[in-house]
């Protein structure tokens, strides 16, 4: 799990004060997500992708049929191929667009990557609360996800979904809360794409923290051209990822430096010696001879 509540690591020294104060009030407010757009009021467009994972038949493409239309998909409906169009929202003065990419789960995650753009910065993680194979397997795409994207850190969400089979639970929810608090993970939450309970409000909570955090690294001049610069900049945690990354990098840098130079500095001491010996000893043997 990820302390979004961490607030004071994430206030860079290099920030002003100014800056700092903004960002702290856009980490502490709250936002209202729109489905209308209002173009009078759109100053910005944020461009997001995303991908939904999991196990085959945990309800994927469900739970999106669900996000974009607000209906169970039926049975005859559903396709490996069905396309989904953009979702667009507005929060504030920003329109989010998001593209998802659903995969077919026979797809292996380099299948998937393959296929879709190497640039993301939602994944949603889905298993189904009667299925254990798609509990377990949850450690296969998190392992692959951290390979891939292990420093653009983007925003993961987990979901158990078909909570409308509560008879035939395997997996509880302490069990899906553990495999949260233990990987790093942004948001879990139980949702069922069948009656759509819980869909829309865990998603709406992801895309306040993207908006939020694309505003944050506004505020702090990072350039963000395009969504896929911002997938390298993006973090879910930016309070204390991205700078915990540089800090780590400057550090081991200054170390390899200091390493480098005793290095250099043990080799021109046994150079010296050799020198100073080495003379000793054919003099020696010179004189022996
Ligand atoms: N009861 C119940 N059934 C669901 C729910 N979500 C999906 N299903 C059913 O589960 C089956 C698989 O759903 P899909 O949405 O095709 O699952 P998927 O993960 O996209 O599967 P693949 O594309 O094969 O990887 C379908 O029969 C759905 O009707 C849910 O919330 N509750
Ligand atoms: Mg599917």
């Amino acid at each position: 799990m990820k302390d979004s509540s961490l607030i004071s690591p994430f206030i860079d020294q290099t920030t002003n004060e100014s800056s700092n104060k903004i960002i702290k009030e856009i980490l502490t407010s709250s936002f209202e997500v729109s489905r209308i757009i209002d173009n009078s009021k759109v100053k910005e467009n944020i461009q997001i992708k995303s991908i939904i994972l999991g196990n085959s038949s945990v309800g994927k493409t469900s739970i999106l049929f669900r996000l974009f239309n607000n209906r169970f998909l039926k049975n005859d409906e559903i396709s490996n191929n069905y396309e989904f169009n953009n979702l667009n929202i507005q929060i504030n003065e920003s329109k989010i667009e998001l593209s998802f990419v659903d995969i077919p789960s026979k797809n292996t995650f380099d299948g998937v990557m393959g296929k879709s753009s190497t640039s993301c910065e939602f994944f949603i993680l889905v298993y189904s609360i009667d299925d254990e194979d798609s509990f377990n397997n949850l450690n296969y795409w998190m392992k692959e996800i951290k390979k891939l994207y292990k420093e653009k850190n983007p925003i993961i969400l987990l979901l158990g979904n078909k909570l409308d089979m509560e008879k035939e639970r395997k997996i509880s929810k302490n069990q899906g809360k553990i495999f949260y608090d233990d990987n790093d993970i942004d948001f879990f939450e139980e949702v069922s794409a069948k009656n759509g309970n819980n869909i829309d409000e865990i998603f709406n909570k992801c895309f306040v923290k993207i908006y939020k955090n694309y505003q944050i690294l506004k505020k702090k001049g990072k350039q963000i051209k395009s969504s896929s610069e911002m997938s390298f900049e993006m973090s879910s945690n930016i309070d204390d990822k991205i700078f915990n990354v540089k800090k780590k990098n400057t550090c081991c840098d200054r170390l390899t430096i200091i390493l480098i130079l005793i290095d250099v500095f043990l080799f021109l001491i046994l150079v010296l010696l050799l020198i100073k010996y080495g003379i000793f000893i054919f003099a020696y043997l010179f004189n022996f001879i």
